[in-house]
């Protein structure tokens, strides 16, 4: 059961950083009018070394989610994610939830909405799984900041999700939209499905705040992921986590050589208990927010796994029985080199 504690927030400034939102407003030849990007997620869900963007828009009328294709040549076309929906997308974050190795995403949206969870099938098609995978229980919120993260190092990613409503005036008119709202946790069951934790996992998901966007990381190098959250009018939220420490877990941190030195653009691939967690190393996540640039994947007992890496140059290279509860950086051409600013053991 993960546990959020707020803590002060002085190290805000050196871990939240601003990144950038996904603009494309003309798309080979498609004109988007009336829309505004709220967010985006660029990922390679097919493998083909070729990005996909995931952007939230919100039109003059109607929010829309648009899935950007892009060719071999770095033309990119739209279409309506999944076709036909229109929802106020807010934030978007990539992960696997459900272990099978392809990419999948989560969506947040506005108050009266569900989330979208969308399960992805590694060919760059989405499924809307939002219902059975039983995230639509909560509509209460409008919701901002998100992604798939593994908080209790389970082996199974997570998703907490910032809320807060946009104008504080309403709800001295109307009492049930508050300004300030609670954060949501669901936690992932293991079996395609999730359950809402509301006051299960300490006071930094309860307390409500006007929250926007949300950086994920583990600020204290012990192990579990922690949490950056932004609020408006008000000092940020620094809550760490505390987590059952028998569970393991392992980092994965990549320099590129040939491809970029951030390896912006590689994925992952962790072996474990029979199953494949796929991350995407991205630069810019959630909601106007840049994660960790060090993988995390919680594991379990597991204690040890397979890792593959997928370089943006192309390059597929393997590593075998690497142990868990520790940092690994890997260098692209050169395999495993010593970690830089971890004093970890
Ligand atoms: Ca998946
Ligand atoms: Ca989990
Ligand atoms: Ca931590």
């Amino acid at each position: 059961m993960p546990n959020f504690r707020n803590v002060p927030a002085f190290l805000c400034l050196v871990v939240a950083s601003l990144s950038l939102i996904v603009a494309l407003p003309v798309a080979h030849g498609q004109t988007l009018a009336s829309t505004a990007s709220f967010s985006g997620s660029v990922s390679d869900p097919s493998g083909a070394r070729v990005a996909n963007a995931n952007v939230t828009l919100k039109s003059a009328e109607k929010g829309i989610t648009r899935d950007f294709k892009t060719d071999a040549e770095g033309n990119f076309s739209f279409s309506l994610l999944p076709a036909g929906m229109e929802q106020a997308g807010m934030g978007v974050g990539p992960g696997d939830y459900n272990l099978d190795g392809h990419l999948d995403i989560f969506k947040t949206h506005f108050t009266g909405d569900t989330a979208g969870c969308y399960r992805g099938d590694g060919k760059g098609n989405f499924e809307d799984v939002t219902r059975s995978a039983k995230v639509g229980v909560e509509t209460r919120y409008t919701c901002w900041g998100t992604g798939f993260v593994d908080f209790d190092n389970d082996g199974y990613p997570d998703v907490l999700v910032m809320t807060g409503s946009v104008y504080p005036e309403v709800e001295r008119k109307l009492p049930q939209y508050a300004y300030k709202t609670p954060r949501i946790l669901f936690r992932n069951l293991g079996d395609g499905t999730f359950e809402e934790l509301s006051t299960q996992a300490g006071t930094g998901i309860t307390t409500s705040h006007s929250s926007r966007g949300c950086a994920f990381g583990d600020f204290d190098n012990d192990g579990d992921m922690d949490v950056l959250i932004v609020n408006v009018n008000e000092p940020p939220s620094l809550l760490r986590n505390d987590v059952d420490p028998k569970q393991h877990w392992i980092k994965v941190k990549l320099e590129g050589v040939k491809s970029n030195r951030s390896a912006i653009g590689a994925r992952v691939l962790v072996h474990y208990c029979g199953k494949k967690q796929v991350q995407a190393v991205v630069g810019q996540s959630s909601y106007y927010s840049c994660n960790d640039y060090r993988l995390h994947f919680g594991l379990g007992p597991v204690a040890s796994v397979d890792v593959e890496v997928f370089w943006p140059s192309g390059l597929h290279e393997t590593h075998s029985k690497l142990a868990a509860n520790q940092l690994i950086t890997l260098r692209e051409g050169v395999g495993r080199v010593a970690n830089k600013g971890w004093s970890r053991t």
